[in-house]
């Protein structure tokens, strides 16, 4: 219930002297080894937000001996699993107990509206540990059925110490699947937060210490990827490192593994997400509206984001009309007013890339219809209009390339079949949809889509309880829900010998 005019006097107290920016090791604040800092500004307005700590392979060296410290005198892996799960719902409940704090530090941070940081990504947060707190003390191991003679358990055990790389669209969210499932499972946590956006991952870092985290066993490293998140991947003591980023740095993750000590890796890269409407789908408006949000949503910076609207031609005009219509109305604003649906692109540098896939789709002969350019709703801040292109073929790079921003690209097909053809032409498979009201059709089009996750007439439906991830060049593994954990731990089998 707080208004505008609240939450920008609420901003104006966060200045590089009220807002803490160094690492967090050993349950400590502390500098960089180097003493050098980098500064954190906002998109919403550029003002300097931090003075963060440059983390570099040193601190990776000095965070990573004593996460394993902590992991050999087993202080959390081998505490009673009820006890670990009090101290995850204390977390959860600590994440909303701040959740104001929280919601203002990740909008001034990448530039979300203050709406979707309060009522999405903490909650969302919160709730994850929260559910992961419960699981943990319900996950059984199993007995194999062998024979008489012996006894086979199987067990999981956690990895040990690993790293979390983590990306700047969801900032706090993104930390927590990574954080809440590895913590369930009894590991010691490195969370490298992106520099874009490091702000709400040292909070997190601080209320889990407050939740009785013990000392060591979640350490926080701002910095740059190519210094101290290379220097994680490439660590001989980290047992596994677990990141979502670009598909390009993910295929150097699994280089880093391989390069050092076959560390286990998760990887949750890119996409370009075909949204799917076909001929004879009655609810047209539902499913435009839908498309508009699928792409707009978090200013298109959402690895799922549905950026290939692809489109029947005898419904092509009706939604391309109704989706134009939701990218003019969804006027970018001041991320710190409720009011706002479209704020702040995370940086300058992303600005001028997503621009440049602008100009990028004009040279390929696609038709600009809506948005396109820059505005200035904050003076001095980073925004981008909705911009929707028709007469996008998937040949073009404005198809096959992630832009991470809202930039919708509509491709008309004359059938279901093509459609699916079009949909499964990509290096990518995160997320897929359809909108059908033919029942045989949802299944066969479901069945055939080859992407993690696929929703039949919606878009973006989440829950803790459902594995998130994807094919292809999309990633390896999956966050969320119980499958989550199998990353976090090794399977152990025990041979105990009963016979003679
Ligand atoms: O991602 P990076 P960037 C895509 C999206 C976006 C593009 C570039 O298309 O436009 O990537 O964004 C760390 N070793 N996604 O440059 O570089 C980095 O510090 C170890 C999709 O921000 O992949 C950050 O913490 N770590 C995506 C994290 O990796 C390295 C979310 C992600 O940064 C590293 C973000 C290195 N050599 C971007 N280089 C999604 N799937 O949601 C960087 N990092």
């Amino acid at each position: 219930t707080l208004s505008a005019a609240d939450w920008i006097a609420r901003a104006a107290a966060l200045t590089p002297v009220t807002v803490e920016g160094r690492a967090i090791v050993g349950g400590e604040r502390v500098a960089a080894v180097s003493g050098e800092t980098f500064a954190c500004r906002s998109p919403r307005d550029g003002q300097a937000l931090a003075d963060v700590a440059a983390c570099d392979a040193a601190d990776a060296d000095r965070a990573v001996a004593v996460a394993r410290a902590a992991f050999a005198d087993g202080r959390w892996a081998r505490l009673p699993p009820t006890r670990r799960k009090r101290v995850l719902q204390r977390l959860s409940e600590l994440i909303l107990h701040n959740a104001e704090a929280l919601a203002l530090l990740e909008t001034l941070d990448m530039g979300k509206p203050i709406t979707e940081s309060l009522g999405i990504d903490v909650r969302s947060a919160a709730n994850c540990f929260r559910w992961y707190g419960e699981a943990l003390d319900k996950v059984y191991g199993e007995v194999a059925p062998t024979g008489p003679d012996d006894l086979a358990l199987i067990t999981r055990e956690p990895l040990g110490v690993v790293a979390a790389i983590v990306p700047w669209n969801f900032p706090l969210l993104m930390a927590a699947w990574k954080v809440a499932p590895a913590l369930a499972a009894g590991n010691s946590v490195i969370l490298k937060p992106a520099e874009q956006s490091p702000l709400t991952a040292l909070k997190l870092g601080e209320l889990a210490l407050e939740a009785g985290v013990p000392p060591g066993v979640l350490n926080v490293l701002p910095g740059f990827g190519p210094t101290v998140g290379r220097a994680l991947a490439l660590h001989g003591d980290v047992d596994g490192v677990f990141f979502t980023g670009s598909t390009a740095v993910g295929k150097l993750i699994m280089q880093y593994a391989g390069q050092s000590n076959l560390k286990r890796v998760g990887l949750e890269c890119g996409g370009k997400s075909p949204n799917i409407v076909l001929s004879g789908f009655r609810d047209l408006e539902a499913a435009a509206r839908t498309a508009a949000e699928a792409i707009f949503y978090n200013q298109g910076e959402v690895c799922t984001a549905g950026s290939r609207l692809i489109v029947e031609r005898s419904v092509h005009d009706r939604v391309v009309e109704i989706v134009t219509r939701m990218a003019r109305e969804r006027c970018p604003g001041d991320p710190l007013d409720p009011a706002t649906r479209f704020g702040a692109m995370v940086d300058e540098d992303h600005v001028q890339r997503v621009l440049g896939y602008v100009e990028i789709g004009k040279a390929e002969g696609a038709v600009l219809a809506q948005g396109g350019a820059r505005v200035a709703p904050v003076a001095g801040g980073c925004y981008i209009e909705p911009t929707v292109f028709t007469g996008v073929r998937n040949t073009m790079r404005l198809a096959r390339e992630e832009v991470f921003g809202p930039v919708l690209a509509v491709i008309a097909v004359d059938s279901a079949e093509e459609a699916l053809a079009v949909a499964n032409d990509s290096d990518y498979g995160l997320a897929a949809a359809v909108w059908t009201d033919d029942l045989s059709q949802a299944h066969r089009m479901a069945a055939g889509l080859r992407a993690g996750v696929v929703y039949v007439n919606g878009y973006d439906t989440d829950d803790m309880t459902t594995p998130f991830g994807g094919y292809r060049q999309s990633g390896i593994g999956r966050d969320k829900s119980l499958h989550a954990l199998d990353k976090y731990t090794e399977l152990k089998t025990t041979w105990i010998r009963l016979g003679a």
